[in-house]
């Protein structure tokens, strides 16, 4: 007896081809994939032809400041420095309670969405520490359906203040899973250059993962990848080691961006750009021409680099939009990145589901295979080109062998006289 069968589903599987099969899970693990399995099930679900897909991962995202829009004002230039200074002053009255609300009712909105992996970044730049103890209880609280990876990133710099330096320390005693920094951000050049020896050297004592807030500017001389690159060669973490938004890499002359990509390529480095976020917040200084303030997505993903897509923010002061939904950001994605080959397109369905994986270093247990943990969702879509040309409804999500949200179709009628 089965706990949950899946009848005729078009699944998506590691190899991305897809087959006609059933899939059966027991005791949180998927026990069985082929056509017409025979044998009972507590619950059975008739897919009808819909695509089985793992759950969406999503690789970027700002906990403790979403649901925060227009608290305590809008941010009226649209830059990253004008949201800076905002959370600066929300940031000033936050609670356990505050903090935890706000996380856990957009972790909801995510899953609904069929987001079952999570990193997100929680601001370790203030004295208390609220919003990073907030999340560690959250990853606590939901660890039964959503994974939650917490970084500890000090919003305003290392060496910012004097404090700050002692602070991410903490959070990684505290149990912070990945250590984060800012390196643009920091006061020179040289304190930014120092932040990033300072993250590998904080990430091997406490043997965590590090993703790192990089070059977040279109400043074309913010130039701190190169030092990352160099950190993750030193030390052969570069697995473990992701770049965040790396927009100045947008800006580079192509003479600088192709040797670096040369230097990129000997590292396992992971990236994540966040289409919806940079496409709004970069550029600001520009007339026109205008930049996309994006980084080199296409030409990474085609020098077989990992790279994903995260949403960053919902409704927060550096972008008052967003739902959660990883299908409208992997359709801005491939419109800023300019990414519409069809290879393109499904490459870009992968930076919100296996490349997450890949840069949250859980592809040991992603993916619907026999012996893995029972995580999948069910899309009304054919293929993943479908799925992200329509924004596909996730119909069922399905957690760690269980059913954990299960969405109607909405209906539409077309009258009989037309
Ligand atoms: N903080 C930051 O430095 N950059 C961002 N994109 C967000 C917060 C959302
Ligand atoms: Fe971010």
């Amino acid at each position: 007896m089965y706990d949950l069968l899946l009848r005729q589903c078009r699944l998506l599987q590691t190899d991305r081809t897809i087959a006609e099969v059933d899939v059966a899970i027991k005791g949180g693990a998927i026990v069985e994939i082929a056509p017409n399995i025979t044998g009972s099930a507590k619950l059975t679900l008739d897919i009808q032809g819909q695509l089985v897909s793992p759950p969406f991962v999503e690789s970027h995202i700002h906990l403790d400041s979403a649901l925060t829009a227009g608290e305590p004002r809008w941010n009226q230039s649209g830059t990253l420095f004008e949201g800076i200074e905002i959370w600066r002053e929300r940031k000033q009255n936050l609670s356990l309670e505050d903090v935890k609300a706000r996380a856990i009712e957009t972790l909801r909105q995510q899953a609904v969405q069929g987001v079952l992996f999570v990193r997100s970044h929680a601001d370790v730049s203030e004295t208390s520490l609220t919003a990073l103890q907030a999340l560690l209880e959250v990853r606590e609280e939901v660890k039964d359906w959503m994974t939650l990876q917490v970084v500890a990133f000090p919003q305003d710099g290392i060496y910012g203040s004097p404090q700050n330096d002692i602070l991410i320390e903490k959070s990684l005693d505290m149990g912070a899973d990945v250590v984060g920094g800012i390196p643009h951000y920091e006061l020179t050049r040289e304190d930014g250059v120092k932040s990033v020896h300072r993250i590998f050297e904080l990430a091997q004592k406490y043997d965590r993962l590090i993703d790192i807030h990089c070059d977040e500017t279109d400043d074309h001389q913010s130039r701190f990848l190169e030092v990352v690159a160099a950190n993750a060669i030193h030390t052969d973490l570069g697995a473990r080691v992701t770049a965040s938004h790396t927009t100045a890499f947008g800006s580079y002359d192509n003479a600088y961006a192709i040797k670096l990509l040369g230097f990129l390529r000997r590292t396992q480095i992971n990236f994540i750009a966040n289409p919806l976020i940079n496409i709004t917040l970069q550029g600001r200084t520009d007339s026109y021409p205008k930049r996309r303030g994006v980084t080199r997505v296409k030409e990474l993903w085609q020098q077989n680099m990992n790279v994903s897509f995260g949403h960053d923010c919902i409704q927060d002061p550096w972008y008052s939009l967003g739902t959660g939904n990883m299908l409208d950001v992997a359709f801005m994605g491939l419109h800023v990145c300019q990414m519409t080959g069809i290879a393109e397109i499904d490459a870009c369905y992968d930076m919100v589901t296996w490349n997450g994986a890949k840069t949250l270093n859980l592809t040991d247990r992603y993916g619907i295979e026999v012996g893995k943990p029972a995580n999948l969702i069910v899309l009304n879509a054919r293929d993943r080109y479908d799925a992200i040309r329509r924004r596909a409804t996730v119909h069922y999500v399905i957690s760690q062998g269980k059913l954990l949200v299960r969405t109607e179709s909405s209906r539409t009628m077309w009258h009989n006289d037309y």
